[in-house]
């Protein structure tokens, strides 16, 4: 019964991808429609309007073509079914969820741009691993914009994490080096460090988040570093772009793909997973508290095709 709820409550967050790939590709396979030239480019406009991106799609109508030339697909009711095994295919390898252990210090760092959802994906993971039976402590290392450390600690009033802070225009790496006095002491929870998304260039925010990291490293080498990379579906290639400067620069080690239940293009999810060999840790499909999803690539492909 709660496994049922779940699943449609994803499948709501998913509506808007979920009915313009589900339904379009309902229409344009409904009957018996010939598996023909016009089919094939009808298709294609469907996959690249729900941002799948031209690789996939190419690959998708190539195996479908090479399939009817086999003999072995006679109904395009059937391409359904291979949309959906290669979509598996692809999400299955982003599939690794966080293993977080209980006891021992654990270190997630958020980075993105600015409006990616990175602190309010904090509040939503603070949230789910407190119901998991975890401490969870926030580190506002975001000291750049005026209101980031009031919203931060919004969030922490509502979960109930407390929130480590210094005043506006702070080093951020002093903040986290608080908390790092804090794991030294004894301290064996969840940490989570929410940054800027913006500062004065692009570099000075690397080198930011490079000296945030490094600093980690040298203060606690045994301790786990997640830097989890938001990224926000709504802006499509964007966001793919993004995720490629941070990995390279930064060295994300997940990601976390929020809005999809504001955007019709959800399958820049498959996009990211090709050009991409990243672990998609969570998904965001709203802006509540359990609005945030571990991702699976089963559940993601039925909610959206099913
Ligand atoms: N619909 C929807 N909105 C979201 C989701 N995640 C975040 N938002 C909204 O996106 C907006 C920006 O979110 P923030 O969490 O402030 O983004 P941020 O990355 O911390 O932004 P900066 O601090 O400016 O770098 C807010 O209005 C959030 O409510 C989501 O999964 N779905
Ligand atoms: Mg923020």
């Amino acid at each position: 019964m709660a496994k049922i709820s779940f699943f449609e409550k994803l499948k709501t967050g998913l509506a808007k991808t979920r009915n313009a790939l589900t339904k379009n590709l309902d229409n344009l396979i409904f009957g018996k429609r010939a598996l023909d030239k016009e089919l094939f480019e009808e298709l294609e406009e469907l996959l690249i309007s729900a941002d799948m991106g031209p690789q996939f799609t190419y690959d998708l109508i190539d195996d479908v073509k090479q399939r009817v030339s086999r003999n072995e697909l006679q109904d395009a009711g059937q391409i359904k079914k291979i949309l959906q095994e290669r979509m598996i295919a692809i999400l299955q390898k982003m599939e690794k969820p966080l293993t977080i252990p209980q006891g021992q210090p654990f270190i997630i760092i958020t980075i993105g741009v600015n409006g990616s959802g990175k602190t309010t994906t904090i509040g939503k993971l603070a949230s789910s691993l407190k119901s998991g039976g975890h401490e969870v402590m926030l580190v506002a290392a975001d000291t750049f914009r005026a209101a980031a450390v009031e919203q931060l600690e919004v969030w922490g009033s509502r979960v109930g994490a407390p929130v480590i802070k210094q005043k506006n225009n702070a080093d951020p790496a002093a903040v986290v080096f608080d908390a790092i006095t804090k794991i030294k002491a004894g301290y064996s929870g969840v940490v989570i460090v929410d940054t800027a998304g913006r500062l004065h260039t692009r570099v000075n925010l690397m080198e930011e988040l490079k000296k945030v990291k490094r600093i980690i490293n040298k203060e606690l080498p045994g301790v786990v570093q997640e830097i989890l990379l938001v990224l926000d579906a709504t802006t499509g290639q964007n966001a793919v772009s993004q995720a490629k400067i941070f990995k390279e620069d930064i060295g994300a080690t997940g990601i976390v793909l929020t809005k999809l239940d504001g955007t019709s293009k959800g399958g820049v999810i498959v996009r990211i997973a090709g050009e991409l060999a990243l672990p998609v840790r969570y998904i965001g499909v709203g802006e509540g508290l359990d609005d945030l999803r571990v991702f699976n690539s089963h559940d993601f492909t039925a909610a959206l095709l099913g």
